[in-house]
């Protein structure tokens, strides 16, 4: 037997992939539903070989599915998610809404799968952001073999990760520099193309930003709150696939080798590491794929415990639409779905 299934935010980028993924892993879906704002009301959306009608969310009778899948604004879900996550069915947010609400699990399936077991606190499961979930991945089985003390991130961060509007800004402005001259810049703050931009949603008052604060807050939500971790966040023109350069100090040894070993036996990684002009992983390699991938793997000898890596993950898949799908499996494998017979 089969889920009822809601995706509300489905003419979006993420919401587009949630559909895709859910038919490419064969979730049992029994009946799908499209759910957008009302200007996108009767959109179609593909689900594997159906093609699929927007409905209204503000109409939708959620009573009748067993779990929604929501990729949209952290104030749409505020309001949204507790209303439909009482009407019945288990809610899983991509926004940041919910993240660090002490009731709400925040959960990477590879990093802390037991947390689904509290979800029905609120009936609402958070999505982590994009640039943590493909970090949270690679550093957990370091973490658990040598304590992580201090962990140093870099991002590269592609325009997806800004939606639609982020790919045409770049498309726009790469096409414009050589044909049509410089446009401005409208969804970022300087010009994207040929460009990279180390500034990511918005400043705290500490000079770092929210995208940079998501990072370890999430981090030690999921992992452990004694990792410190300090984070520049930089936007690059790519169109998919966040890249993160990443130095771990631990409190125990561990070597190169042992660390890539450790890396490659665990879940939701693979390791490219060959020391050759190609033998490492790029964004444009990882689009499409659902994994977390691993290279340059190297000792840090500044410090007694230190290893440097390169980490790369296509932001749609592994940093949202994915990751909220093996969330939905997890919930399935455990039984923790609730399903009403079908009136
Ligand atoms: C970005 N992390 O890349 C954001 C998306 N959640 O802009």
């Amino acid at each position: 037997m089969g889920y009822r299934v809601a995706v509300v935010g489905a003419t979006g980028n993420v919401g587009r992939e949630m559909l895709n993924i859910l038919e490419e892993v064969n979730f049992p879906v029994d009946k799908i539903h499209a759910i957008a704002s009302r200007r996108s009301i009767g959109v179609e959306v593909s689900f594997g070989e159906q093609i699929v009608k927007c409905e209204d969310v503000e109409q939708f009778d959620f009573s009748k599915v067993d779990l929604v899948l929501m990729s949209v604004s952290g104030s749409f879900s505020k309001e949204w998610s507790p209303k439909i996550g009482a009407a019945g069915p288990i809610v899983i947010d991509n926004s940041s809404a919910w993240r660090m609400d002490p009731d709400v699990p925040l959960i990477v399936p590879e990093v802390n799968p037991d947390d689904v077991e509290w979800a029905n606190r609120k009936n609402i499961i958070a999505n982590p952001n994009c640039s943590t979930a493909q970090l949270v991945v690679a550093l957990k089985p370091l973490h658990d073999r040598a304590k992580i003390k201090r962990v140093v991130v870099a991002t590269y961060q592609s325009v997806s990760g800004a939606g639609k509007e982020g790919m045409d800004e770049l498309w726009d402005q790469t096409k414009g520099v050589f044909v049509l001259g410089p446009s401005e810049p409208k969804k970022f703050p300087k010009q994207i193309a040929f460009n990279v931009i180390p500034f990511i949603g918005s400043f705290n008052d500490d000079g770092y930003t929210d995208e940079e604060a998501k990072m370890w807050n999430e981090t030690h939500k999921m992992i452990d709150p004694s990792i410190k971790l300090t984070v520049t966040c930089v936007r690059v023109p790519v169109m998919v696939g966040h890249s993160e350069a990443v130095n771990i100090e631990f409190h125990e040894p561990l070597d190169e080798d042992e660390a890539r070993e450790l890396l490659r036996e665990s879940p939701g990684l693979i390791v490219i590491d060959k020391r050759d002009p190609t033998g490492y992983i790029t964004p444009k390699e990882a689009q499409g794929e659902f994994p977390v991938f691993v290279s340059r793997i190297r000792k840090d000898p500044t410090v007694e415990n230190g290893l440097s890596l390169w980490v790369v993950a296509d932001n749609l898949r592994k940093g949202a639409a994915l990751n909220a799908v093996q969330i939905a499996e997890l919930l399935h494998e455990r039984g923790l779905i609730r399903t009403k017979a079908i009136a």
